[in-house]
């Protein structure tokens, strides 16, 4: 009788025990819940400073009752909007200064760590979001719903108060982690975004944003004067060409004074650009930032260009446009995506960075996950940043990291940014999945700071994301150790784990069709141009695997510095993670542990499916500590996930081994599929959201 007490006060305890509050994600990290009194003493009331004020009465937890001062006057030490946290509050020079001071020393009161004294400045100037929303409302690329800034034309340009809150609240999130600009459309921009009519939606976009200290910038097409402006042409050098860009860029300024600049993707992937009037990148450039430098705007021109006869594709940025170093006004940046592909799973930095030292430079990373599992995967892009942030380009010596060689440290450019493809849309959670809400943060922080680890980010996002609010020491214990260790690891993990299984070793750009999510190292419809088809980039036949890229091959390692071309042309020294980025190798060559190739490569496919199903078991023993709704939705994303992991695991060896010819290990997995089920599947790619 005892013993079935007993038993029904634990299951009372365990099972009927209040659920968690149900959550559904549209907080972010900034989730409400208890704030003690605090008295805030600031000296103005701009907006920035009201925000700062209503921050703290709404999410103070230390001392209650406390007086918290916000002062200018920080002193050199700080910079820009940087701030200085004191006993007493925040100093800064700026308004949004204090603001950013304010969101930290909050999120060190959630996060519980000490509320610290020091300085905190930016690493970049311009810490920018890039969406690739469409004027209809479709974002391209986009897995987290419909375009929050665009609808439709027309009457659809109409301004109404549900969105002025939505752009609010996502205001209110960038600013929490320091991101100070965004830019409102797709880099394939359609030239009607400078018309008018939808310069009164960027307009009141940028009035809703300006509190929070994010400026707007607008990515434009280089034939708008010929297609919206009716010229015969829109060649940089015609003069009424000129004329056209600086009447719009003044409009632009005249409605919004703060107007951040443009972003231009030309002679790329089919848009047009100065090159379709022989002239160079940096002379379309250097003419749209004379237009915008007497309003004290700037110029991103991308780097991003290919061209379909190229031998390899990795070769092209660093050929245009390391000629053209020196040759671009101050106020243009050239904004290089971290590889010199395409945001594939895993590449070495561009060669670009640390390469281009009379220009100023700055990195593009993908938020949205294109190439990484869309909202599906559970995919935590922090350490691939931070692998990218930190590598060394040897550009100025030992310790040129990209980070160091593109925030002025380095090379003392005038301006420096970082942008991140933005993974944001309508879907209530803002990103579809709800650990996706933390590449947005991580890359926040780290424009903020590309110092911090992203174990650091992670552990910080996690604590402010899932915390239970409230509770005593012990209870906090108990969190860190069953849910927070554990979902921190499988975050951390989570990014090898998808190169594991999707594209391991330095393979690269084995995607199918269009879509870019599922395996297809067969795709290679008749006609289509060879550097969109993975057989371009797997090389695989009988003798081997992978691209070369070295002296002997297409010699792109000669695009970097000394040192490293060195360690990336002999098979021997490549780093092994790189390995078929740089070389195509036989399947029987000795891998550093011992295997084969063709073993490791299954190895690999098996390690990274594995990390997956130990994901869905990490998962569901954190039940107890979250709320149902977030708990079932991950839940039933890892199920995806680790279906489609077993796809991509299968695919890839059935379709590798009709060149290798050798039997999987056979202490693996036997695939459960035939390679003809496999390559037929593919619709439900195309319609997930
Ligand atoms: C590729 C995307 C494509 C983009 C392009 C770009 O597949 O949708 O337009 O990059 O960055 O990764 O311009």
């Amino acid at each position: 009788m005892r013993a079935i007490i007993g038993a029904l006060i634990v299951f009372n305890m365990v099972i009927m025990a209040p659920p968690v509050r149900g959550e559904s994600g549209r907080e972010l990290w900034l989730r409400a819940g208890g704030a003690d009194p605090v008295h805030v003493v600031a000296a103005g009331d701009s907006a920035a400073i009201e925000l700062a004020r209503g921050e703290l009465r709404r999410g103070w937890r230390g001392k209650a009752g406390a007086t918290v001062t916000l002062a200018l006057g920080a002193g050199a030490e700080v910079r820009g909007d940087g701030y200085r946290l004191t006993a007493s509050g925040v100093t800064a020079n700026t308004d949004l200064g204090l603001l950013y001071g304010v969101y930290d020393l909050l999120r060190r009161q959630r996060t519980g760590r000490p509320a610290g004294e020091g300085v905190s400045n930016p690493a970049y100037e311009r810490r920018i979001l890039n969406h690739w929303d469409n004027l209809d409302g479709s974002v391209e690329r986009g897995y987290g719903g419909r375009s929050i800034f665009w609808r439709g034309g027309g009457a659809a340009l109409a301004v109404t108060e549900r969105d002025r809150e939505l752009w609010a609240e996502y205001g209110r999130a960038n600013a929490s982690i320091g991101i100070n600009g965004t830019v409102i459309n797709n880099v394939n921009a359609a030239p009607e975004v400078l018309s008018d009519a939808c310069l009164g939606r960027v307009q009141a976009i940028a009035d809703v944003l300006r509190p929070y200290g994010i400026r707007v910038y607008l990515s434009v097409k280089f034939s708008s004067p010929a297609q919206l402006g009716k010229l015969p042409t829109s060649d940089p050098l015609d003069e009424r060409v000129v004329a056209w860009w600086r009447e719009r860029v003044a409009e632009v300024y005249r409605r919004i004074p703060d107007f951040g600049g443009l972003l231009v993707k030309a002679n790329s992937e089919g848009q047009p650009g100065p090159q379709d009037f022989g002239r160079t990148h940096a002379e379309g450039a250097n003419m749209l930032a004379d237009a915008l430098a007497p309003h004290g705007g700037i110029v991103m021109w991308r780097a991003f260009v290919y061209n379909p006869g190229d031998r390899d594709r990795a070769r092209q940025a660093y050929a245009e446009f390391m000629p053209l170093d020196g040759r671009f006004r101050p106020n243009v940046i050239v904004q290089v995506k971290n590889g010199p592909v395409d945001f594939q799973p895993r590449e070495p930095f561009n060669p670009l960075f640390g390469a281009m030292k009379k220009t100023a430079v700055m990195p593009e990373l993908q938020i949205t996950q294109e190439y990484l599992g869309h909202s599906i995967h559970l995919v935590f892009l922090g350490p691939m940043w931070e692998e990218f942030l930190r590598s060394d380009t040897y550009g100025a010596g030992p310790g040129s990291t990209v980070a160091r060689a593109t925030d002025g440290s380095l090379f003392g450019q005038e301006h420096s940014a970082i942008a991140g493809v933005a993974n944001i849309g309508l879907d209530h959670n803002w990103c579809g999945h709800h650990f996706a809400q933390a590449n947005w943060y991580a890359f926040g922080r780290l424009a903020w700071d590309h110092t911090l680890g992203s174990r650091e980010i992670a552990d910080e996002w996690l604590r402010l994301t899932f915390a239970p609010p409230g509770g005593n020491r012990a209870k906090r214990a108990q969190w860190e150790d069953e849910f927070l260790g554990p979902v921190r690891g499988m975050m951390l993990r989570s990014w090898e784990a998808a190169i594991d299984y999707m594209m391991p070793l330095g393979l690269h750009h084995i995607f199918a069709g269009v879509h870019h999510y599922g395996p297809g190292p067969w795709y290679a419809p008749e006609g289509m141009r060879p550097d969109w088809t993975p057989p371009y980039y797997h090389q695989a036949d009988a003798g081997g695997i992978g691209f070369d890229r070295t002296r002997r091959g297409s010699d792109a390692v000669s695009q970097y510095a000394g040192p490293l071309a060195a360690l990336f042309d002999d098979p021997e020294t490549c780093p092994e993670m790189y390995l078929l980025w740089f070389h195509h190798l036989p399947w029987n060559h000795k891998m550093k542990s011992g295997r084969t190739l063709w073993d490791e490569i299954a190895c690999r496919y098996q390690r990274g499916l594995d990390q997956v199903r130990e994901f869905q078991k990490v998962w569901d023993r954190v039940e107890p500590y979250v709320d149902a709704e977030r708990f079932a939705a991950v839940q039933s994303k890892l199920r995806r996930h680790c279906r489609d992991a077993q796809i991509w695991k299968d695919a890839c060896l059935l379709y590798f081994q009709q060149f290798s010819r050798m039997p999987i290990p056979y202490e693996l997995e036997r695939p459960v599929q035939d390679l003809e089920e496999l390559m037929k599947i593919e619709l439900p790619w195309l319609h997930h959201n």
